[in-house]
């Protein structure tokens, strides 16, 4: 009687450990679901159907939500999009380019994948973005834009990607080529559906200032402390700027023949008008960027040829752009922070390809 009695003691408090321990677990699983940054779930021991599939793959924007699948559990949650502002923004940034750079810390970000891509685990970004970096001998000032961009990018929540796209060889420099180029091989690589291009020497100095594609192409270097913090003219498409892949096919992307400094980007203002779009700019204080000074390149004097050019952009713009683009990949390198693509691009009129893109 007593040991009968005993043994459903055991019975009962066996019972009450395995309860706890159940509501334990599932208070830990609540609050996990709660704090990992995402608003909504929805708890279910499903595997997500074809349709909750072919919802992660439709391009942002279309879907209000999207279904993330982790096969180890099979649980399925609902990952709301991002929020239309970070909210990790801080604001005006602290940018010198006296201060020491440590790459290497900036390589910790454990979200950070080979090749300089990275996208939130909180929440689904609103935009693929890929940035297009024109490089050739500016190696110090790749590391100040790797050092003050990615965790920028990262604040603003943006599922990004860098390409460093550096000319081969030491002919005439062509920007708005290599920018073509960058265009070409990021898509190769990544749905990505808005390519901020940049040049390598400006960084923002607030980081409201959000590095991605607008209703209308954006300008986003609008107050460069070389410019005294201003626009030095209203129609200027220079330094930073943003399209989204729409923009840039409607502009058939840039020209690729302006060799030498200068005009190319006034040439993609052109484009914009002509196809009926404006520019779209942050306002004087969050645009706020600055220039590491330096001084004029080797092999990218100012081109003579830019004004007469830019004079013939309604003309040209048809059959000079992406769908002309020619060139070929000499090397590919994939670092922790970018994928830089050495490129052999040619030179002004004899360039025969040996690769031909579109
Ligand atoms: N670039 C290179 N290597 C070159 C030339 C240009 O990487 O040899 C890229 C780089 O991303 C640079 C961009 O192209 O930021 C634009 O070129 P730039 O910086 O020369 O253009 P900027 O508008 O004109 O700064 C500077 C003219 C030199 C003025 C010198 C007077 N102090
Ligand atoms: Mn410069």
């Amino acid at each position: 009687m007593g040991e009968s009695h005993n043994f459903r003691l055991l019975v009962i408090i066996c019972n009450l450990v395995v309860a706890m321990g159940a509501l334990h677990i599932s208070v830990m699983v609540f609050y996990y679901l709660r704090h990992s940054g995402a608003g909504e779930y929805v708890w279910s021991k499903q595997v997500p159907t074809a349709s909750q599939r072919a919802a992660f793959t439709t391009p942002p924007g279309a879907e209000d939500v999207a279904v993330v699948s982790a096969n180890v559990t099979e649980v399925t949650w609902i990952l709301e999009k991002c929020p239309e502002t970070s909210p990790h923004l801080v604001g005006p940034l602290r940018v010198e380019f006296s201060d020491p750079v440590d790459l290497d810390l900036i390589r910790q970000e454990p979200l950070l994948m080979d090749g300089g891509h990275y996208k939130p685990s909180e929440c689904l970004s609103v935009q693929k973005v890929a940035l297009i970096i024109p490089f050739r001998h500016r190696e110090q000032h790749l590391k100040y834009w790797l050092n003050y961009l990615h965790p920028i990018l990262q604040r603003q929540q943006l599922d990004y990607g860098v390409y460093v796209i550096e000319q081969d060889g030491e002919g005439t420099f062509n920007r708005a080529k290599l920018m073509n180029v960058g265009y070409a091989e990021a898509l190769k690589e990544y749905d990505y559906d808005c390519f901020v291009f940049s040049d390598v020497d400006i960084i923002p100095m607030d980081d409201r200032n959000t590095y991605r594609c607008y209703e209308q192409p954006r300008h986003l270097s609008v107050a460069v402390d070389k410019f005294g913090f201003r626009l030095p003219y209203a129609q200027i498409f220079g330094g930073v700027t943003a399209l989204s892949k729409d923009q840039y096919l409607k502009i058939n992307g840039f020209s690729n023949n302006y060799w030498g400094w200068g005009g190319e980007d006034d040439d993609v203002s052109n484009r914009l008008s002509f196809r009926g779009m404006s520019i779209s700019r942050p306002d004087v204080m969050t645009g706020k960027c600055k220039m590491i000074r330096h001084d004029r390149d080797k092999n990218n004097d100012p081109n003579p040829q830019r004004f007469d050019r830019i004079a013939h952009t309604r003309e040209t713009m048809d059959t000079d752009g992406i769908n002309s683009l020619t060139y070929s990949v000499v090397k590919v390198e994939k670092d922790k922070l970018f994928t830089k693509l050495t490129v052999d691009i040619g030179k002004a009129d004899t360039f025969t390809p040996t690769q031909t893109h579109i």
